[in-house]
């Protein structure tokens, strides 16, 4: 793993390389180097946390940290000193002994649990997924009007293999209660001030059952990181983050939906096609956050990237939906006039990051718009101008970035 030395280094390589506009553009500022994101008040230092290489500070209590976008063009799994860093509570776990710790497993069942990582490990079926974690406030920062919450670039996303128990099974070995309908996650993190609502979040029974639903205790082949909710997290495949809680100790089998502020007030989109209303209005009826929508993105360069007219050259970067799967990437050099079929690379699986590329040679001078858009198989892809909602959830615009052409 290169040092931090050599990080700036690269760091500072790439956005000379033009890996900026979008993504930030790196600046020297008196604490250290920051990043500065293209949108209001985008200046994000980098700093160090345990475990992790220098990241972009969003809020250092809790800790909230963004991956710079760069390192997103180093491969398609995020890696584990990289991932990004979101709490809603201000009172997080700093040591967590795993040989004590306990995940509960309560409520409407036969026969309660009481499980150590070792249980986990030795008494279920290990299974491993590669899926992307991404918040739903990913990319909010480029909403306009703007909206409140945390001003986030495009890095508030990471791909990983997770590893470990599905909670189907762990819920059988319990045994449901006839009336069971959800379930519950509760983490070892706690509100600083009383009046702030745990953070608690259910799923229905029926998608846990669907098999997907993962008890994580191994993130890219090593125990997950302290931040990213050592030593269990929920993994939920091709849903938003906000349910794949961290440090998980409670799960409870619920009669009826859980309506606490995290469900019934927080989390929630317009229920509309594309979940998005008039900009600055209102929503008429919400409904809670589930499924991702597709983005894709370029990786490899970007805003003032200077491209030599005449020399071969090749774009790539990654895509991904909600589970779907990708079925197509296409990739213009003309600002959305004409669209080629990108290459796309190895299909680590329907839920994973997809690596595409697309190689040619570029003609014509000044500056252009490449554009990147993808397609599920199912049909979805992004609109070409972005979509608004209050919360500055599921940004998934066709992305953009400005290049020169020079001789
Ligand atoms: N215990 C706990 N789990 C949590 C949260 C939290 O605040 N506490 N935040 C959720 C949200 S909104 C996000 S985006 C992801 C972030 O996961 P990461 O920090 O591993 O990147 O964690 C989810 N799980
Ligand atoms: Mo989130």
């Amino acid at each position: 793993m290169p040092n931090s030395e050599t990080r700036r280094e690269w760091l500072r390589r790439a956005a000379m390389l033009g890996t900026a506009g979008m993504s930030g553009r790196l600046i020297a500022a008196d604490e250290g180097d920051a990043i500065e994101l293209p949108f209001a008040n985008g200046k994000r230092p980098l700093v160090k946390f345990p475990q992790k290489r220098e990241l972009m500070l969003v809020t250092r209590r809790p800790p909230q940290l963004e991956t710079p976008f760069p390192i997103f063009n180093d491969g398609i799994i995020t890696p584990n000193d990289a991932f990004f860093v979101r709490y809603h509570l201000a009172n997080i776990p700093l040591k967590i002994d795993d040989a004590t710790f306990r995940c509960e497993v309560r409520g409407g069942v036969k026969t309660p649990l009481s499980l150590s990582i070792e249980d986990l490990k030795k008494n279920f079926e290990q299974v491993e997924i590669t899926a992307v974690c991404q918040c739903s406030g990913n990319s909010r920062g480029f909403f306009t009007p703007r909206v409140g919450g945390g001003q986030l670039g495009n890095g508030a996303m990471g791909n990983a293999k997770w590893r470990g128990v599905r909670l189907k099974d762990v819920l059988e070995k319990a045994g449901l209660a006839a009336e069971a309908k959800q379930v519950s996650f509760n983490g070892l993190d706690k509100p600083a001030v009383e009046k702030t609502p745990d953070f608690i979040k259910s799923l229905d029974l029926e998608q846990i059952m669907a098999g997907d639903v993962i008890l994580a205790h191994t993130m890219n082949g090593e125990p997950l990181p302290m931040l990213n909710g050592f030593p269990l997290r929920v993994v939920v495949p091709g849903y938003y983050a906000t349910y794949w809680v961290k440090h998980v100790n409670e799960i409870t089998v619920l009669s009826e939906p859980l309506a606490n502020f995290w469900m019934a007030t927080a989390y929630r989109i317009p229920n509309t096609e594309g979940a998005c209303i008039e900009p600055g209005t209102t929503p008429k009826s919400t409904v809670p956050i589930s499924k991702m929508n597709v983005r894709s993105f370029i990786t490899s360069h970007g805003d003032g990237a200077n491209i030599k007219v005449g020399a071969p050259v090749t774009v790539r970067g990654v895509a991904f939906d909600g589970g779907e799967g990708i079925k197509e990437v296409q990739f213009s050099a003309d600002g959305g006039k004409s669209w080629s079929v990108a290459e796309l690379g190895a299909d680590a699986g329907k839920y994973s990051f997809r690596e595409w590329k697309f190689s040619f040679t570029p003609a014509g001078k000044g500056s252009l718009a490449w554009k990147v858009r993808a397609f599920n198989r199912v049909g979805q892809s992004q609109p070409l101008e972005p979509l608004w909602n209050p919360a500055g959830y599921m940004r998934n615009v066709v992305e953009t970035v400005n290049v020169n052409l020079i001789s």
